[in-house]
């Protein structure tokens, strides 16, 4: 399987986010890339290629053209406050208060944020664009007819919506590339979100559009994180009623009940008549990661590549989170490897 893959994801490195009620040192690590890379030589893949520039069109296609405005001017806005280190938010536009976008860069990084784990740093905008740029590029390849693509994107998407950044995600890599192929003429694009966080991001972007499909399966959020979007009862509207499908599970869930789920959003990506596939690829469903509650041990990964293969679409595969670092490049190669052996 093809790799696409940039250097430039290391400008996104943040040095703290709001956890526990201190800061503590950034989960989202350029470290997290690098050992993914290191999983697809040493496995040995398939070719690793640069991405291809696209510019803005293709990301203003799903993002708000105020929001992309202030990611790209973010940075020497906040560094003209005098402040010496990333930007973090720290009120938000909460119930009843006006939504009025404010001209001043503090308050437009409130609005234009959802949590507080989100740095927005130097290369913030450089490293989410080449991130972008990964994942349209493997929608490129797709289009050229390659079967299967692995955009090893960083910063991850899903938790960014249409305005706004958040679980460390600035750009919606998977939903941007989703828009792509249906602007080359795939009439029908499923988005599979198999990370254990919500995408409240793409389902966002999506919601009301009945030609992509959005499937996640994921932490329950009446417990977990992003606790205000992701619950079953959320199908779409308008025009994308029914397009839109939720697996909330309970932390702690055991890996057959993962796999029940995961045959039911496979069930419904086929009934939709999908004429590509992407996967929303987190693999913070592993037993050992630290910030997260399901119990998908290495092999499993293995299980879900074949089960994916099953669908026969051509695939794009856009990575998510992650956050056991060691075992990361293996369970998401694991997942690759999978897919492949079934073809
Ligand atoms: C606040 C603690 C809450 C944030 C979890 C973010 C999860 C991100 C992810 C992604 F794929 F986007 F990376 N934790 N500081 O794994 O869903
Ligand atoms: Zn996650």
């Amino acid at each position: 399987m093809l790799t696409v893959y940039s250097d430039l994801h290391r400008l996104q490195h943040g040095q703290s986010e709001l956890m526990a009620g201190t800061l503590k040192p950034c989960l989202e690590t350029p470290s997290r890339a690098d050992m993914v890379l290191d999983a697809v030589r040493r496995r040995e893949l398939g070719d690793i290629v640069h991405p291809r520039r696209h510019g803005v069109e293709p990301i203003l296609r799903v993002h708000d053209a105020g929001y992309v405005d202030f990611l790209q001017t973010a940075w020497p806005r906040w560094l003209a406050l005098g402040h010496d280190c990333d930007a973090l938010p720290k009120m938000w536009q909460i119930r009843r208060m006006r939504e009025a976008v404010p001209e001043h860069v503090e308050g437009q990084l409130c609005y234009y944020s959802m949590d507080c784990g989100t740095p927005i740093t130097a290369g913030t905008w450089q490293a989410a664009e080449a991130a972008a740029d990964t994942a349209l590029t493997g929608a490129d390849r797709l289009i050229g007819g390659e079967r299967a693509v692995f955009a090893l994107s960083r910063p991850p998407g899903h938790h960014a919506a249409r305005d706004y950044c958040g679980g460390y995600c600035f750009l919606n890599n998977a939903a941007i590339a989703a828009q792509a192929l249906r602007d080359h003429g795939m009439r029908k694009v499923a988005v599979l979100d198999v990370d254990y966080h919500h995408g409240n991001g793409t389902q966002d972007i999506f919601y009301r559009r009945g030609d992509v499909l959005f499937l996640s399966i994921h932490g329950d959020p009446r417990t977990e994180y992003p606790f205000f979007l992701g619950h079953a009862d959320e199908k779409g509207e308008g025009e994308g009623l029914g397009c839109n499908f939720n697996f909330p599970l309970p932390a702690g869930s055991c890996v057959s009940t993962w796999f029940v789920a995961l045959d039911c959003a496979l069930l419904q990506i086929a009934r939709f008549g999908a004429e590509a596939l992407v996967v929303s690829l987190g693999v913070d469903t592993y037993l050992g990661d630290p910030i997260a509650r399901f119990r998908l041990d290495s092999p499993d990964f293995v299980t879900l590549g074949a089960r994916l293969a099953g669908l026969r679409l051509p695939t794009l595969f856009c990575l998510e989170g992650g956050y056991a670092v060691e075992p990361l490049g293996t369970n998401v190669v694991n997942v690759l490897a999978g897919f492949e052996a079934r073809l």
